[in-house]
């Protein structure tokens, strides 16, 4: 009879839903340990059941109000939620989770909800990989419905997103949101869009403008991306937003579209993947921080160039 690996046990705590053995695996992804490939190999088989819902826009838009809304309504529709919040600047499990104390509590003793916010941003990156690893986990862990919230600033943020199933951008009227979607390149990852605070004056002119650009950008596949007005303070359009969420996994999957859509995903995680190994090989393990800055100081002092530094850490690590 074959031993039993140590990790047997927590595998099945993980598809078991057991909080504690879904912190300890999501601390081990952000802390890059073996013992979380091997888990996470081992979770693999049971994984590619939950969808996934990416939640960006600009910083106070109202993300965490609005992915609460949507937790707590896909809680009432009987699926569980696992919600991701990346690097948060308005804190998420720690109180401001949406402003209001008595829902958190409310989530806090519901077991069918998980939350965990991930803000570490390790010298090489490597961000987009460990939430996608975390969402994987939450996955195994039957989570059908998973929130992903990050703040679209930055590469790294579009790059979290691209995992998504499904993107939903949030904008708010005023504050010439109009050019900062435009220039995050927020426009082209939207495949529904909210229009939050809409309680606000010039939502309707926002939304008018909002369409017209959306009608101006090519149709992708025949999906035109919908805007749907919220107000998540007042969880005002909830409805709205989930239903335009379950329209476009709807056609998604009828379209056949998901299947390269997945394929596509992994092609991208695979080179994430192969890269952040061998970064952590060559620079990760090999030069550590501390030699890379040694090396980039010499650089830009030009007592050695660039590529030769990059031939001589490549041969270190025995890859050249
Ligand atoms: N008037 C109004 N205020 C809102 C609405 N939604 C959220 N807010 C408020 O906007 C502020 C920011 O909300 P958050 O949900 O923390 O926004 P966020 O996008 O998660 O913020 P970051 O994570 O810091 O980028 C809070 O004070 C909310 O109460 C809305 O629909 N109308
Ligand atoms: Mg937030």
């Amino acid at each position: 009879m074959a031993t039993p690996s140590p990790v047997d046990k927590w595998v099945e705590q993980v598809r078991a839903g057991d909080v504690r053995a879904i912190s300890r695996g999501i601390t081990a992804i952000e802390n890059n340990s073996p013992e979380a490939e091997e888990l996470l190999r081992r979770l693999f088989p049971a994984t590619g059941q939950s969808w996934l819902v990416g939640v960006t826009g600009a910083p106070g838009t109202g993300k965490s109000t609005l992915v609460d809304r949507l937790a707590a309504y896909y809680r009432r529709q009987q699926q569980t939620v696992g919600i991701i919040a990346v690097d948060p600047s308005s804190p998420f499990t720690g109180g401001a989770i949406l402003g209001d104390r008595v829902r958190m509590q409310g989530h806090a003793t519901d077991a069918g909800i998980f939350i965990r916010s991930m803000a570490t941003r390790g010298f090489l990156g490597g961000l987009a990989r460990s939430t996608a690893d975390v969402a994987l986990l939450l996955d195994a862990a039957g989570k059908q419905q998973i929130l992903i919230e990050t703040v679209g600033v930055g590469q790294d943020e579009v790059d979290i997103v691209r995992l998504a199933d499904c993107t939903l951008v949030v904008l708010v009227p005023g504050q010439g949101d109009e050019v900062q979607a435009l220039k995050a390149g927020l426009m082209e990852i939207g495949d529904v869009f909210v229009l939050n605070k809409s309680d606000r004056d010039g939502a309707d002119r926002f939304e008018q403008q909002l369409k017209a650009m959306l009608s101006l950008s090519p149709e992708r596949d025949g999906w035109r991306p919908p805007v749907v007005r919220t107000v998540a303070t007042e969880n005002k359009g909830t409805e709205e937003l989930a239903a335009a969420v379950a329209g476009y996994r709807q056609w998604v999957e009828q379209s056949g579209r998901r299947h390269a859509q997945k394929v596509s995903n992994w092609k991208q995680r695979l080179l994430e993947l192969i890269g952040s190994r061998l970064l952590d090989r060559v620079v990760g393990q090999g030069l550590g921080e501390k030699g890379l800055e040694e090396l980039a100081a010499q650089v830009a002092e030009r007592k050695k160039d660039p590529y030769s530094v990059v031939n001589e850490v490549l041969a270190r690590a025995g890859l050249k």
